[in-house]
């Protein structure tokens, strides 16, 4: 059977990159990317597939290689770029991700409800990359069931 890894969708500069390094524990550069990352434990998608609609089957056949999905929101912006009930098109557990959550508190409640009207379940997981907020949780909750 192919390693299944965890897969991270959302919007460009919302932090897909930078969770997936912590999730990792890799350093290295955060380019932009066209392409998806197979990172040690990790899939990061482009955010131009959110963007896209005819991108969504390859997102789905994607989420073959996948035993879990993270939907990011990024607490500092707080963008729409996901059709309501995304998440229930993926049939692995959904995740629902705040990220930079050390940025503009004023906006978690906008971030949940977002999450909420993606399809995404609570609870959510709220992470900051600069404070260490949230990444040691959500690795545990990632890799216990693994
Ligand atoms: N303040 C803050 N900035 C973050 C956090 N996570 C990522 N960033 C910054 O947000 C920008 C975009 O992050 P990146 O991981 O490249 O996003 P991606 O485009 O979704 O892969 C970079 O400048 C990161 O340093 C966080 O938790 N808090
Ligand atoms: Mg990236």
């Amino acid at each position: 059977m192919r390693k299944k890894r965890i897969m991270i969708i959302g919007p460009g500069g919302s932090g897909k990159t930078s969770l997936a390094n912590a999730i990792n524990e890799t350093g290295g550069p955060l380019r932009k990317t066209q392409d998806t990352i197979y990172g040690k434990h990790t899939l990061d998608v482009p955010g131009s597939y959110l963007e896209n609609p005819w991108m969504y089957m390859h997102m789905i056949s994607l989420a073959q290689d996948a035993s879990h999905l993270l939907i990011l929101v990024d607490q500092s912006r707080c963008i729409d770029k996901y059709s309501p009930n995304l998440a229930l098109a993926f049939r692995i557990p959904v995740i629902g991700v705040i990220t930079k959550c050390d940025l503009n508190p004023e906006n978690e409640e906008k971030c949940r409800a977002l999450l909420k009207k993606v399809g995404v379940e609570e609870p959510y997981f709220k992470v900051s990359i600069p404070k260490g907020i949230g990444i040691e949780e959500l690795k545990a909750f990632l890799f216990k069931e693994n």
